[in-house]
């Protein structure tokens, strides 16, 4: 892939003879699959464009647990009740995993959180949209839990040792959560009355370009893409990986008995994959501006979280000292 990239004269992808003999070894390490670890050297924008998606990574595992938050309360059943916390719950843990790898590289954990408290970081923009149904539920775990495995799985695989570590285990978790999410809609869709199967359509309906629009911008506006993929950060390209979701859900959508709110959506036997309409990347760039249907509404909550539990932290620490001071007397 490096020397692909190198070849074709991709953009800010220096070529073995412009590095450093630092930047040259380290390109190798990366080349020959051996994972960075926290205390290898590694070029400063290496770091910094781990930090950057390893935050970003994190801050969206945490907002996101708001849109499924919001029906905790209104779960139809005990069982739907328990299923829906314990998804919740993991995506906590995936936020701390992530949270953790990410101070591997020297970043300070309290830091990125005010930036995202200040709306200047970015999370994925799927979690600004309104989750209005209980169908939603459903199709939030099949669609956004089912994207975010595209995204992750090869990130498995990425070269940075402490994110690819988090990658495995976060992977397992989230392969429950599309299936949860994805036997919610078919019992809605098999045993439901016309209303709920209705609101699964609804769901799929205003889910499904938000959720293809995950991967990030198309390969040619994705102006990270080139470099990440050198030094193996992303293993896979926006595009690519979009496509090799389309191509993995359609199937489950036929089998749902429901329809995509693409009419361009088809087979196409000569590329071997699915043809897809066009995607509103206005709509995309609008909502990573902070105008989306919920940016404000999310970015408050998360505030009022800190501020509200600040006692908490508070008395615990306390609680911490006097202990330590009991051990110490
Ligand atoms: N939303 O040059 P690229 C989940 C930004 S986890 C917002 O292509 P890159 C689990 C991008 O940051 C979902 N911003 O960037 C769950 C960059 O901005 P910057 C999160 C986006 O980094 C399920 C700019 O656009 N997953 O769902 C988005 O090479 C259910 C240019 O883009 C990850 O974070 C977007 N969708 O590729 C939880 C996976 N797309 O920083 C609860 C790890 C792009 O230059 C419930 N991340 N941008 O100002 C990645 O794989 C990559 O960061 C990409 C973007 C592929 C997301």
């Amino acid at each position: 892939m490096y020397a692909q990239l190198v070849e074709t004269g991709t953009k800010g992808v220096k070529s073995l003879e412009e590095m450093s003999p630092e930047e040259r070894a380290f390109q190798q390490k990366i080349d020959n699959e051996i994972k960075i670890e926290a205390k290898n050297w590694m070029p400063e924008a290496y770091r910094q464009t781990l930090i950057r998606q390893i935050s970003q990574h994190a801050h969206s595992e945490i907002v996101g647990m708001l849109p499924e938050g919001n029906w905790v309360t209104r779960a139809p059943t005990l069982k739907r009740k328990l299923q829906l916390m314990a998804k919740i719950q993991d995506e906590a843990g995936h936020g701390l995993y992530l949270y953790s790898a990410m101070e591997t590289l020297g970043a300070d954990r309290d830091e990125e959180i005010s930036k995202l408290h200040a709306g200047k970081a970015k999370y994925s923009s799927i979690f600004n949209y309104p989750t209005l149904n209980w169908a939603d539920m459903g199709a939030v775990g099949w669609l956004v839990d089912g994207a975010a495995i595209v995204n992750q799985v090869v990130l498995q695989r990425t070269s940075y040792g402490p994110y690819s570590r988090a990658m495995i285990r976060i992977c397992k978790e989230e392969s429950f959560h599309q299936r949860q999410g994805y036997e919610l809609l078919l019992t809605l869709m098999r045993k439901g009355n016309q209303a709920q199967k209705d609101m699964v359509q609804d769901a799929i309906n205003r889910l499904w370009w938000p959720a293809l629009m995950m991967f990030g911008p198309s390969d040619e506006h994705s102006p990270n893409s080139a470099q990440s993929l050198a030094w193996k950060i992303k293993r896979q390209s926006n595009d690519e990986l979009r496509q090799r979701f389309i191509d993995q859900t359609v199937p489950q959508l036929e089998l749902l008995g429901c329809t995509a709110p693409d009419p361009e959506l088809k087979w196409n036997e000569a590329r071997g994959h699915y043809d897809f309409g066009a995607i509103q990347w206005e709509e995309f760039y609008e909502v990573l501006k902070g105008n989306g249907p919920c940016n404000a509404e999310r970015l408050a909550t998360r505030r009022n979280a800190i501020e509200g539990g600040a006692w908490v932290r508070e008395a615990a620490v306390a609680h911490a000292r006097k202990k330590q001071q009991r051990v110490a007397a």
